[in-house]
């Protein structure tokens, strides 16, 4: 039931971010919209209801979102649950069959939660791993890290299949092996993969900063390539970062219109840098 009694609220400026968003509507109608969310930018049941009312709202508005999701705080903790030691090197786990068979059954675990949370909205969200569809096929990556993949076939068909349907995939990191078998992929690694594919408009890599900073601790709003390059060479951008504006650059080169790296701690992050003239975050494009 609609209030008609006096205002409450600034009813007006309500009407008027819907106005105004209409050019971003627009813009994104048909968009392929490829969004990474990481274990740690998860958070609790009320966030992760308000992402997937976003990721709704994006489906209702004509794009084709595709979630690709991480769980690495989430397999650590089954991990020690079941006493199994776990080793990160260069950001990626050291994964024996054991490990990947846990690795599987999590991320299976945590992408059903994402699927819930955006059919509880309203939306229909299917979960797929990389196997699904022959979607993602591997290469083994290091011999040193075991059964961890690096992308080396992708067929987005069972993408495009679901965004016909107007259903919306959420897609675990892992791969099915060339020659059969089972991999483990880095998070970010198969957004940035699944995205160059799709030819997206946009991969948004949601984390648990505030961007890209520059030297004196500020979040520079967009920059190119080129800039990555030199702050990186120049120390500025390092640590988790690094593995971040690593799957930017090469998402760009494979033919991602632009890479936005944002806070999904913010509410409404996605609206935020979608559909209104702000933005969020750092956007790094060509
Ligand atoms: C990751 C996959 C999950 C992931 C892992 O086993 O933790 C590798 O390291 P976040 O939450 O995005 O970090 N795979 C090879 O990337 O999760």
């Amino acid at each position: 039931m609609k209030i008609r009694t006096a205002m409450t609220r600034d009813w007006i400026a309500t009407a008027r971010t819907l106005s105004e968003a209409l050019p971003y509507l627009q813009r994104y109608t048909g968009a392929v919209v490829v969004i990474k969310l990481g274990g740690h930018a998860m958070g609790d049941d009320a966030a992760m209801d308000s992402f997937a009312r976003d990721v709704v709202l994006m489906r209702q508005v004509g794009v084709n979102p595709v979630i690709v999701h991480g769980g690495g705080p989430q397999i650590n903790t089954m991990l020690s649950r079941l006493g199994v030691t776990s080793r990160f090197v260069r950001g990626k786990r050291v994964t024996d069959a054991p490990t990947m068979e846990v690795v599987e059954m999590v991320l299976g675990h945590v992408g059903k939660r994402i699927v819930q949370a955006i059919n509880n909205q309203g939306g229909r969200a299917v979960g797929l791993s990389g196997k699904d569809g022959r979607l993602m096929l591997c290469d083994p990556d290091d011999a040193e890290l075991g059964f961890v993949g690096r992308p080396a076939r992708i067929d987005p068909a069972v993408l495009h299949r679901l965004f016909e349907g107007g259903m919306i995939p959420v897609v675990a990191p892992i791969g099915g092996g060339l020659d059969g078998g089972t991999f483990n992929v880095n998070g970010d690694t198969a957004a940035g993969a699944l995205a160059a594919a799709l030819r997206a408009d946009r991969l948004l890599l949601m984390t648990d900063v505030a961007g890209v900073k520059d030297d004196a601790g500020d979040v520079i709003t967009q920059l190119d390539p080129e800039r990555v390059r030199a702050l990186t060479d120049a120390g500025v951008i390092a640590g988790g970062m690094i593995p971040k504006t690593e799957t930017a650059l090469s998402a760009i080169a494979g033919g991602v219109r632009a890479v936005v790296i944002l806070d999904g701690r913010l509410p409404n992050a996605c609206l935020l840098e979608l559909f209104t003239e702000h933005g969020a975050g750092s956007l790094i494009r060509a």
